[in-house]
């Protein structure tokens, strides 16, 4: 691999430059943000060449390609991580330094990119940073959203969401292509025209909008491979292109701007739940079109046979959410390629791939029927011609099962299953961790699974080590480094093993100790400035971050801390390991209940953080505004890695893999990839408790449980539910948590009470919570304990989870890049 060689005065020059050109300013007057800007400038100089280069040589070996298709790309700051990718931050870092600034503060001065809501929008950023690194040609397609990720504040211990306004001074790595700008088109009717006795379809009276895409560049690492990001945004339809028919319509030309204007203006904030929103659909199929037009325009312009489509390209589906590529995919080669049905459905069957991502029933798209045909008539028509044929091949396969077709049936009850459309136009379809595909096909999905066994596979999810070690936490890649004397785990996770044989070595263990002692000090000074908390770094820090949601069960870490609470009130000299709980969390901003946890959180904290009897043996801490810029600080700075879902509910899971790969030891339940941690780690290295997943399914089979008598024989679950309603946390308000409680002891409407097993797992979880503050006392076991979780992390690089998808999946090429 030849990498150009850094070259220092260039770099000068080039910032102070795009300084000059962007702002008309010098260092001396420029403000930190223009800075920051003028130096993203000279490393986006530093990137194109490659970018060029990478496209020539895909191109040139008539590469296939992949289009990862996603709503959401959590990507997080891009500055740090493209010079960690160009393998230029150390000289850049030393470049910066000799004019008097510091690297880090400027990549402070970036805002997050936060154009997804969690685990799944993230998992797209590792996958486009492994595919790249890789070697293969991805576009990552999506949305130009205009405010990404809500920004959280705190106010008087309640989620108050501010619009993320990332965009505002511009960014300076993206670029505009308006030369492959494509027409969207929503509304109408459909009109058949019979021509030369073939029917043609013409959408009619339609409203659109112009897609255009914006390009970001995806770094590998040190392989001059630059990948693109493309997200599209909507611009109205010059009014000189309108129809003939439509010229001169005020009304409409209104009314597209509004289209225009809306679609790509928010991301949505729900994780893992489905809203039934218009705006929701319309932003699906826009980004969906444009990409699949653009997709096929490409291929037409090297190859002549639109029926080998498949051979040089492949769609992922992230999820549901980009399903329309299906019916899309099969418009454009029915009315626009004159492909008949079977070979249309061919093409389309051989492209597409889906993956699930969750099995929440409350996250399942299933979109009316009438607001779906009235949005997208045409491709609603194929909708059914779809479910026609699908259905006809059931009943072929099953002939009298006719409740097998309804409960296979892509169009039901009123409603289009997206998932149901998914499978049927997809070759592949996978789940992200071993778990939670064998509940596909066993529970979930078991009539799909039964019909085609052979679209079912498993790629458990994976994490990029570059932003999740080697930029996240300097100290212990070098360690890691030296340690196993080779770098070249950067590209090779599985060689991390070899850190294995130092596990019981004193002087090692005494280097990561001091290692993570000084990221728990980074730690403990940015809470203390952002959120005004002191915390000892001596303490166990024992964090729960990510997205709040019931399944996820940060409800039972808080009352297990009101618990740990209520203990050392009654003995204040209660021998403990000091422990600082964190939290980091936000709640979709219509979840009521969710807000209402962070809300105890916070109430609870104040009570406990200002109590002068329990002598500093507890803090709690809620982190403001939980993303992936503040994310790398806290994996860094973790001991205790809280992933304590229900069991059955957690897909995968993927900060999991982030905190073992950070050295901390996991408390939690056999799910999701907690399962895969524990078995490379060894069960004797983490805090595994609670019910099963098969027992849960039982118990859900069953009518669920009674928390009731947990609560009428158990004191100390008593005293702290009773602790929601007596005002303790409240200042005397009896009615401020009643909800949670309730929701604990009672059924109401549909739901079982404790739907989430809190109390039936509440005991087990406190026992393995006793079990770390035991073993924390033995530091020889501990750091041993922590060593072993970074060794044993290496299957968790989505380096791994990327080539089983080329391998099983994708079948892409490899390219070398030359410059
Ligand atoms: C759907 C319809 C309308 C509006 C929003 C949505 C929506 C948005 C986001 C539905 C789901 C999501 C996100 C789901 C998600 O992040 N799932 C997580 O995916 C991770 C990567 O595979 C897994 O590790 C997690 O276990 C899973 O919860």
């Amino acid at each position: 691999m030849e990498m150009k060689k850094f070259d220092k005065q260039e770099f000068r020059y080039s910032v102070a430059y795009a300084l000059k050109n962007q702002f008309r300013k010098t260092l001396e007057d420029a403000t930190s943000q223009e800075i920051y800007q003028a130096v993203a400038h000279a490393v986006k100089n530093m990137i194109v060449d490659q970018w060029i280069a990478s496209r020539r040589e895909f191109e040139k070996k008539d590469a296939k390609t992949l289009y990862y298709l996603s709503m959401e790309f959590l990507m997080g700051r891009a500055l740090g991580n493209n010079l960690i990718n160009l393998t230029a931050y150390q000289d850049v870092k030393e470049a910066l330094e000799e004019m008097g600034l510091d690297l880090n503060y400027l990549e402070d001065q970036e805002p997050d990119a936060a154009l997804g809501n969690g685990g799944l929008g993230r998992l797209a950023a590792c996958f486009l940073d492994s595919l790249a690194t890789l070697g293969y040609e991805v576009y990552g397609c999506g949305i130009r959203y205009h405010y990404g990720m809500f920004k959280q504040k705190i106010e008087n211990g309640f989620q108050v969401e501010v619009p993320d306004e990332w965009l505002k001074d511009g960014n300076p790595f993206e670029v505009r292509r308006s030369e492959y700008s494509k027409e969207v088109k929503f509304g109408g009717y459909v009109r058949v025209i019979r021509e030369d006795g073939k029917d043609r379809y013409v959408q009619e009276g339609y409203q659109s909008v112009m897609a255009v895409p914006y390009d970001l560049p995806i770094v590998g690492y040190g392989n001059n491979v630059v990948n693109t990001l493309r997200i599209w945004d909507a611009q109205p339809i010059n009014t000189f292109n309108l129809d003939s028919f439509d010229k001169g319509d005020y009304q409409k030309a209104v009314e597209q701007e509004n289209l225009a204007k809306n679609i790509c203006e928010v991301l949505y904030p729900n994780d893992n739940h489905y809203a039934g929103k218009e705006l929701r659909l319309k932003q699906q199929y826009f980004f969906i079109s444009a990409s699949v037009q653009r997709a096929v325009e490409r291929y037409k312009q090297n190859h002549s046979d639109i029926r080998k489509f498949y051979e040089k390209n492949v769609f992922q589906l992230n999820d549901t959410h980009p399903t329309v590529a299906v019916p899309e995919l099969m418009r454009i080669l029915l009315d626009e390629e004159g492909l008949t049905w079977e070979e249309a459905w061919d093409v389309t069957t051989k492209t597409c791939a889906y993956t699930n991502h969750t099995i929440m029933a409350e996250a399942l798209e299933k979109w009316p029927i009438d607001l779906f045909s009235n949005l997208l008539p045409r491709i609603y028509q194929i909708v059914e011609e779809i479910n026609r044929r699908f259905t006809e091949q059931i009943r072929r396969m099953y002939p009298g099962d006719e409740d097998r077709v309804s409960k296979m049936a892509i169009l039901y009850n009123g409603k289009v299953r997206m998932a149901y459309l998914a499978i049927a136009g997809s070759f592949s379809v996978n789940g992200v961790a071993r778990l939670h595909t064998e509940i596909l096909e066993k529970q979930e999905l078991r009539y799909f699974y039964e019909m085609m066994p052979q679209k079912f596979n498993n790629k458990t999810n994976g994490i990029t080590q570059r932003r999740f070690l080697l930029h996240g936490n300097p100290l212990l890649a070098a360690w890691v480094t030296k340690k196993l004397g080779t770098k070249d785990w950067v590209t090779d996770l599985s060689l991390i093993e070899g850190l294995k044989k130092f596990a019981e070595d004193k002087t090692a263990q005494k280097e990561f100790m001091e290692i993570k002692y000084q990221n728990k000090v980074r730690l403990a000074k940015y809470i203390k400035e952002h959120n005004g908390i002191e915390v000892d770094p001596n303490s166990i820090f024992d964090v729960q971050v990510k997205r709040l949601h019931e399944y996820k069960r940060q409800l039972m870490n808080i009352l297990h801390v009101m618990y740990l609470y209520n203990q050392l009130k009654e003995n204040p000299d209660m021998e403990m390991a000091p422990r600082t709980f964190i939290f980091g969390a936000k709640a979709a901003a219509g979840y009521r209940r969710a807000k209402l946890t962070i809300k105890l959180i916070n109430a609870v904290a104040d009570v406990v953080n200002n109590d002068p009897d329990i002598k500093g043996k507890m803090k709690v801490v809620f982190i403001e505004d939980y993303r992936v810029s503040n994310a790398e600080l806290i994996f860094a700075a973790a001991d205790i890695s809280e992933q304590i879902s229900t069991a059955s509910k957690e897909a995968s899971g993927t900060g999991n893999m982030k905190f073992m790969l950070n050295g901390a030891i996991t408390i939690g339940t056999m799910d999701g990839a907690n399962v895969e941690i524990v078995e490379e780690v060894g069960e004797e290295y983490a805090f595994i408790f609670g019910l099963s997943a098969d027992e849960v399914i039982n118990f859900e089979k069953n009518g669920g449980y009674r928390p009731i008598d947990m609560y009428n024989s158990d004191p100390d679950i008593h005293k702290v539910l009773d602790q929601l309603t007596n005002g303790t946390y409240s200042n005397g308000d009896h009615n401020l948590f009643k909800e949670i409680y309730d929701s604990l002891l009672h059924a109401s409407g549909m739901d079982k009470a404790d739907m989430y097993f809190i109390l039936k797992d509440f005991r087990a979880y406190a026992e393995a919570e006793k079990k770390i503050g035991e073993a924390y006392m033995n530091k020889s076991w501990w750091a041993k304990a922590a060593i072993l979780n970074v060794a044993c992390s290496g299957k968790f690089s989505s380096d791994r989870t990327i080539r089983e998808y080329v391998e099983d999946i994708w079948h892409l090429d490899r390219v070398d890049v030359k410059l």
